[in-house]
This record gives structure tokens, sequence and C-alpha cells, in this order.
């Protein structure tokens, strides 16, 4: 099946207090000079890019438990839910440029306010799925998933800056892919709640191709419905995506990736999508920056329909001389 074709709004989020390192805040410029509105003009629809949200940094913020920055984080989630929420409900397939991964709270919640039988599919080294208590670090950007899910709700602890969000996502309706980097934590949790998950162990047992067929069958078998893809970039290798805050080596190839946003496009189901913790500011120089922001414009223009067998939009036949 194909999709009508959607008119798509590009929102950057230039935020990184999910996490203690510089620099994410430049990602959503990296990505656009990497030619993101450009590519996106090829394809078959408008695209409207609404520029940046901005975002207050508190200057009262105590940590809270080992969590930092944890009412400034809040905030700056309740207004990306509310640019996603407003953009979805005007029609548009939302794309959130990161940005940390944190912002993707505030994504999933505000798409889901529109599509409330949404789900989920988090390409990413990470589960980010620790909850404050089982949380290593203290960082947000680690903890995205728990504040979305109903069946975490009673582990979860009252985070200032977070009371505007009720948890709204069964563990059923989320599958990863990608992960190389779980917390003992995080681990128990996916354990319990039975999600399903491909780690890149998976990957290599059972290929890409399987891993996407189970993948869609797992979320869309007993009803077709919208789907929102958060892809963080750290889920590439790191030979592919130097310019990021966690690389772990050993993730998916260049084409392992494509394959994952080429098949979520052909559903016809993608509603919004996020690419996160591209950091311009890590990754050793300019060559390592362009490299991962263009990798990032390739998966988003992927995950909306640039394919690489080619397409003939525009064409009806072979052009013959007169
Ligand atoms: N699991 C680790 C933590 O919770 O601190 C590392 C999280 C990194 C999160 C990156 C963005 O995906
Ligand atoms: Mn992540
Ligand atoms: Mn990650
Ligand atoms: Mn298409």
């Amino acid at each position: 099946q194909h999709s009508r074709a959607h008119s798509v709004a590009v929102l950057g989020a230039p935020f990184s207090k999910g996490q203690k390192r510089r620099g994410v805040e430049y990602g959503p410029k990296a990505i656009r000079d990497a030619g993101l509105v450009e590519r996106l003009a090829n394809l078959e629809f408008p695209v409207h890019d609404f520029g940046d949200l901005s975002f207050q940094h508190l200057e009262k913020d105590d940590h809270f438990m080992h969590v930092p920055f944890p009412r400034t984080v809040g905030r700056a989630t309740q207004q990306v839910s509310g640019a996603v929420s407003r953009a979805v409900g005007a029609g548009h397939t939302s794309v959130m440029l990161g940005g940390d991964h944190s912002l993707a709270i505030g994504s999933v919640d505000g798409h889901a306010q529109q599509c409330p039988d949404l789900c989920l599919i988090w390409v990413d080294a990470h589960a980010d799925i620790n909850t404050p208590l089982t949380s290593p670090s203290g960082n947000l950007h680690g903890q995205s998933v728990a504040f979305m899910l109903k069946e975490l709700q009673d582990k979860m602890p009252d985070v200032p800056g977070f009371s505007w969000i009720k948890p709204f996502l069964s563990a059923r309706d989320l599958v990863y892919i990608g992960l190389r980097d779980v917390d003992p934590g995080e681990h128990i949790i996916m354990k319990n709640l039975g999600i399903q998950y491909f780690s890149m162990r998976d990957i290599d047992r059972l290929g890409i191709q399987r891993v996407m067929e189970v993948t869609l069958d797992h979320l869309l078998a007993r009803k077709q419905r919208p789907i929102h893809l958060s892809f963080d970039i750290d889920a590439f290798d790191p030979a592919l995506a130097p310019a990021t805050g966690t690389p772990v080596n050993g993730g998916l190839t260049y084409r392992e990736g494509i394959y994952i946003t080429e098949e979520i496009h052909n559903t016809g189901l993608l509603s919004a999508m996020d690419l996160v913790e591209v950091n311009p500011l890590l990754g050793g120089g300019p060559e390592a920056v362009e490299t991962t922001a263009s990798l990032a414009v390739d998966v988003i223009a992927s995950a909306l329909g640039q394919t690489r067998e080619g397409a003939h939009v525009t064409l009806q036949e072979i052009p013959a001389p007169k």
C-alpha cells in the first residue's frame, strides 16, 4: 500500500538539557545545513519548515534526586508536545529535529493527543527506558520512554516539571530496533513488560528484512494505525554517525538503517518522526559532522518516501523524439 501525499512540517528543537554535554542544541542547524529542506522538496508533497522552537533555561532548577535540569526539560518537552500536536492536527506529517532524545517525551505525547491509537518504533543503541530510580546517569534523555508507558506509572516518582504528562502508551505498542547498550534496570523493565525489541544481536541473527517484518506485524497486524518513528542517530555505527554524545560500537549499517525507514514509509502510516542526538561539537571535526548530518537527512528523506530504486512522480511515459 502507499500513502496519499501528506504535507510535512519540519520543527527544530535546539535543546540539550536532557544530558550533560554541550552541542546537541546545534543539531537542527546541522541537519538543515546538510540540505534537509532541499532534499525533501524532491519528494511528492509540500514541506513547511516552521523553524526552531525556543526554550528557556530555568534559573532555579535544582536536581531531583540525581536528575539534572528536571523543570527545564519538563517545560521544553511540554512545548514540543504542543507544537507536534498542532502540526499533526493541521494535517502535517511532523518531523522533529533534536536536540537530545528527552524531547521525544513531548513529540510522542503531542502526536498521541491527535492520534491516541499510535504505535512507536524506537531506533536507538539505547532503550531510554530508565526511571529516575534505575538511571545510572540521572540524564533524562535515557528515561524518555519511562514517562510514556502506562505500565510504569507506579514506578515513576513525581519529577518536578513533568506533572503535565499522563502516561499514554502501552508496552505492546512499542518496538525497539538497534539496542546494544542496555542498563540492568532497563533490561528488567523490558523483560517484565514483555516489550518487543530487536538488539543488534537479533539483527545479526534474523537479518533486517525479518526484523522489519516482525516489527510491523507486531504493531499493525491487529489494526492499521499511525506510526511514530523516534530515530536516535546513535543507532548507526559510530563510523557512520560519529557526531553524537553516546556512541556505541557495532551499530546499524547504512543499508540496515535505510531499509528500516523504507519499510516504514511503505506502510503509508508514518505520521510523525524524531531525528535526535546529532551533536556538531563532537565527532572530531567538520567532516564527522557533515557525515553525521547528511546521514540524518538520508534517514528523514527515506522515511518520507525517497527510494533507492528511483521513482517517476512526474513522468507518465518514456519521452520519445517527435
Ligand atoms: N542508558 C544510559 C543512561 O540512562 O544514562 C545512556 C543513555 C543514553 C541515551 C541516548 C540518547 O539515547
Ligand atoms: Mn536515545
Ligand atoms: Mn541513544
Ligand atoms: Mn510515497
